[in-house]
């Protein structure tokens, strides 16, 4: 089964970084997920600018950044500027005024445009922009903080989600207490990739590559109940 597995960085060991990313990197994830916080829009302030910055000189896997900041139109390039073609930006709609706009300049920068959606927030509000941004990143849990309880509501949203995306051409993530129980679930019905924090990646006393290893080979059953 295919799908992406993202490692999100806010849950790493500070104390040395270097030697997670090039563990994680050993360890076959497929990007680095950098949760960019302001404090207002989102009460926390996991990551910023230069944590970004120094984990893209370490990899050169994508970076998959989701800014949890209001307004980011107004620091956007500061952000592009230290990217590389292949890395992705999310943004919220719901913190800018004209997420449409911000959305071009990811787009003009040759960088991939998403969009991140609130447990809250309804598929109808965001529509026009899933004809705009490549990726859709789920949040399954209330954007802030790691180590949170999945919203079971949500379930329904990703199920909706699921039937547009290939009418409407882009890919789906999942964001938030991501566990093997729905990586099985949601990986079979077209989820294109998983955020993995402190449920499943962090903290275990086991090496990242082995854990990865694990999920990849994962058993998954197709419609008609045979393994696949
Ligand atoms: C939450 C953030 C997420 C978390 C991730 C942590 O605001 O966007 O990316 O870091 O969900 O995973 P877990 O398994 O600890 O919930
Ligand atoms: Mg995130």
């Amino acid at each position: 089964m295919n799908f992406e597995l993202n490692a999100s960085m806010m849950c790493v060991n500070y104390g040395n970084l270097e030697k997670e990313v090039r563990m994680l990197s050993e360890g076959g994830i497929d990007s680095f997920h950098i949760d960019i916080m302001d404090g207002r829009y989102v009460p926390n302030f996991a990551m910023s600018l230069n944590d970004m910055a120094f984990i893209a000189s370490a990899t050169s896997k994508p970076m998959d950044v989701h800014l949890m900041i209001e307004h980011p139109n107004n620091n956007i390039q500061l952000f592009i500027n230290k990217l590389r073609k292949g890395d992705t930006v999310y943004i919220h709609p719901e913190a800018e005024y004209h997420p449409s706009t911000t959305l071009q300049k990811i787009i003009n920068a040759g960088l991939i445009p998403g969009i991140a959606i609130n447990p809250g927030t309804s598929v109808e509000t965001v529509i026009e922009m899933l004809r705009i941004v490549d990726k859709v990143l789920v949040m399954t849990v209330n954007p802030g903080n790691a180590g949170q309880m999945y919203m079971p509501y949500v379930g329904e949203k990703i199920e909706k989600l699921l039937r547009l995306k290939d009418k409407m051409h882009f890919k789906l993530y999942w964001d938030g207490a991501c566990s093997k129980e729905k990586i099985i679930e949601f990986a079979p019905k077209g989820m294109d990739g998983f955020v993995l924090g402190t449920t499943l990646l962090f903290g275990k006393k086991k090496p990242y590559g082995v854990i990865l290893e694990d999920i990849r080979r994962l058993k998954f059953e197709d419609e008609i109940g045979e393994k696949i």
